[in-house]
């Protein structure tokens, strides 16, 4: 009898701790709940800036272009970024972020959908959200900074890579991972310019997923030079694909047979542009894109934009911004995608 009278008072005890979980996490918190107490009110501002993933040199040279831009305005920054890049490990991140009470949340997303219901969770705490690199659905940020017109990027990298081949020939794909919003952005404008009549000789054989893991692109090049002998080049629209795709064709003694191109950077890929194995790249300036980044952020954080088209700002010395559409969202649109070769890559490799 002793026992089952403790079993009930256990169950009630249980439903009463669910259900008063289940009413903090499912109201909608008001904004100024959401910032506490008065005391935690003062002090600097918190911005929290989410990576893929860590270890990939791009990622903290944005980061060191979001700390600077933070820095000026007077905030905090909180840099976090999943060991691997996927979107279990950055929601994980956005929880913590919620409960530390951040203000602003920016985030270069491992997938374009799955953090929805984080993201949204944070925004009705009354953080701001943006994107940065690689966007978030629209209904999951206020506003997205892009680094480069998606088209040009593409465009450039299919034409760049059929001058190398003589517009003929297997070519083959080297990506980050398979969920990553900007390289499949990226390989859908790439293989909508392949379907021009120019490019008809030029056949796209396969597109290999080395998830921004050097190892793992170490080992899906391989993979590819295997498959296809015959294959004429590689592109790898990512910073860790194409280095891990220059080291294996240099290793392998293919500096001609296999071209190289993608977006790179230069610190990484002057060895591979100056042997040859890379004729040229392209990319943009990572510091300018974290920085810029950070004003948008900040400008979402002091009310001077919402996120709206139109709405206008200044990021630092990167100048005057105005926020533009983006298919169903608004985006922040840097500029054009900026190409590295033999004649300017001794200039740029020192910088990023
Ligand atoms: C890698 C990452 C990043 C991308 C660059 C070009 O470092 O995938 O998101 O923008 O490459």
């Amino acid at each position: 009898m002793k026992k089952f009278w403790g079993l009930c008072v256990s169950i009630v005890m249980i439903f009463s701790i669910l259900a008063a979980c289940s009413a903090t996490t499912s109201k909608p918190e008001s904004k100024s709940d959401s910032k506490g107490t008065t005391s935690e009110k003062s002090g600097p501002k918190k911005y929290a800036f989410v990576f893929k993933n860590t270890g990939n040199p791009y990622g903290e040279k944005m980061q060191e272009g979001f700390q600077n831009a933070i820095k000026e305005t007077g905030g905090e920054v909180i840099l976090r970024s999943p060991d691997q890049p996927t979107a279990e490990g950055q929601i994980q991140i956005i929880e913590q972020l919620i409960n530390q009470k951040v203000d602003s949340i920016t985030i270069a997303g491992n997938d374009n959908d799955a953090l929805q219901p984080v993201l949204e969770k944070a925004m009705n705490a009354g953080i701001k959200v943006s994107s940065v690199d690689s966007a978030v659905n629209a209904k999951s940020r206020k506003v997205h900074v892009n680094q480069a017109n998606p088209d040009r990027i593409g465009g450039a990298l299919i034409e760049g890579v059929s001058q190398m081949i003589g517009g003929k020939g297997e070519i083959a794909i080297l990506s980050a991972t398979s969920q990553a919003t900007n390289q499949n952005t990226w390989i859908e404008v790439m293989k909508k310019e392949l379907q021009k009549p120019e490019y008809k000789d030029i056949k796209l054989v396969k597109v290999a997923y080395g998830d921004d893991l050097r190892d793992k692109s170490v080992s899906e090049t391989e993979g590819l030079l295997q498959s296809y002998p015959n294959l004429k080049a590689i592109i790898a629209p990512t910073t860790v694909g194409i280095a891990a795709a220059g080291k294996v064709l240099t290793d392998k003694g293919l500096v001609g047979k296999v071209k190289l191109t993608g977006l790179g950077l230069p610190s990484e890929m002057a060895t591979y542009i100056e042997n040859g194995v890379c004729p040229w790249m392209y990319l943009w300036n990572p510091i300018d894109v974290g920085y810029v980044a950070g004003f948008t952020a900040n400008a979402l954080v002091e009310g001077k934009i919402t996120g709206k088209v139109g709405d206008k700002f200044t990021a630092g010395n990167q100048g005057d911004q105005t926020i533009v559409e983006d298919g169903d969202g608004t985006q922040v649109m840097l500029g054009d995608p900026f190409k590295f070769d033999k004649d300017n890559i001794a200039q740029w490799k020192s910088v990023y």
